[in-house]
């Protein structure tokens, strides 16, 4: 991960990732590209201030040269032309690999922009859903995951700056952009293009496993939901208060599609898309009143539910790994 230490409250999800430190084959190019651009730019804004400087300070002969028709032929057209179409070709060669669509052997994974947070479904290799979760995508390292970008709402945008360049998810089309991480780690990402009032909470974790351990996550995830005998009281406040009419528990009679799958929920690293660290206490806090912490979110505040009922439910939650 990065060289500086975290804040402490901002660790949970490596915020802020560094945009010039590329952990990835796809990333990498990207980075290349920038430098190159800004070295260009930054010698082209030398030559036109040591032209300038030429202009209002240098001896007449240099100065009636610089006024020439043949070097406004060559400096003010030929090498604009030469050296932007050399940096347009150089651009889309580096480039051309990051969006095509899915080859035979990627891991396939839609990701679908909500107004605020994201639908993660992972995909066979016919791209039939297998199972979904949100928030959070979890892949092995060094596999190649094409992920299908898309959108119910409004325009969002999905950036993972060490991974990927930002690409934008808009409704009715799906976009691919393709993913690897080199090393196992959290890699931070947040929504780069305004989509209303929570945009700038609207943030995910890409988290990279060793393939054995991307294997025990996967299949884990996989399974539906196991609710614990102690959590019986948990689990019904979550159907008395009707979370399940939003909220999907695979195994459970909660198959609610509005709001993010909570079969997985007590195992995800964050909650409110990327913006709190999960625990007890964050849990409760979120159930009780998520839009003090998220206003306008789409999730009603429950101030009905009794300390009891808020610990039960949280607890429940909480249990399901
Ligand atoms: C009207 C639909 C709706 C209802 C009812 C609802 N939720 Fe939600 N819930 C959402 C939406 C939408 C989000 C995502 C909010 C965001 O991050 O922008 C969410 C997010 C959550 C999260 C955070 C998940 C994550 O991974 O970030 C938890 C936990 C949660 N809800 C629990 C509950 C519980 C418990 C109840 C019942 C007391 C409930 N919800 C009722 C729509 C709903
Ligand atoms: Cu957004």
């Amino acid at each position: 991960m990065t060289s500086k230490a975290a804040p402490a409250h901002e660790s949970f999800r490596g915020w802020p990732p560094p945009v010039l430190d590329p952990a990835g084959p796809f990333a990498a190019p990207l980075n290349t590209l920038t430098w190159g651009l800004l070295a260009m730019a930054a010698l082209v804004m030398i030559l036109v201030l040591a032209a300038l400087a030429i202009a209002l300070f240098a001896p007449r002969s240099w100065r009636q040269r610089l006024g020439g028709e043949k070097l406004i032929w060559i400096a003010g057209l030929g090498f604009p032309v030469v050296v932007l179409s050399v940096l347009l070709v150089w651009g889309l060669s580096l480039t051309n690999k990051l969006s095509e669509s899915p080859q035979p052997g990627d891991l396939r994974v839609r990701v679908t922009g909500e107004m605020w947070w994201w639908r993660v479904a992972y995909l066979d290799a016919a791209g039939r859903e297998v199972f979904q979760d949100a928030n959070e995508i979890h892949v092995p390292v060094g596999k190649t995951v094409a992920l299908e970008l898309e959108s119910t709402d409004v325009i969002h945008s999905f950036w993972v700056p060490r991974l990927a360049g930002k690409l934008d998810m808009i409704p009715g089309r799906r976009n691919i952009l393709r993913i690897q991480a080199d090393a196992a780690g959290i890699y931070s990402g947040q929504c780069a293009e305004f989509c209303g009032g929570a945009h700038a909470l609207m943030a995910f974790v890409v988290v990279a496993h060793a393939p054995e351990d991307y294997a025990r996550w996967r299949a884990r995830a996989e399974r539906p939901a196991e609710v614990l005998p102690q959590q019986a009281a948990g689990a019904a406040v979550f159907d008395k208060s009707g979370c399940g009419a939003c909220h999907t528990v695979r195994g459970t009679t909660a198959n609610g599609v509005a709001g993010p799958d909570l079969t997985h929920v007590g195992s995800r690293r964050t909650l409110g898309a990327g913006i709190l660290p999960n625990n007890a206490g964050t849990l409760g806090g979120w159930i009780a009143d998520s839009q003090a912490i998220k206003p306008g979110n789409r999730m009603p505040a429950y101030p009905v539910l009794s300390g009891q009922d808020l610990r039960a439910v949280s607890a429940y939650l909480e249990s399901l790994k």
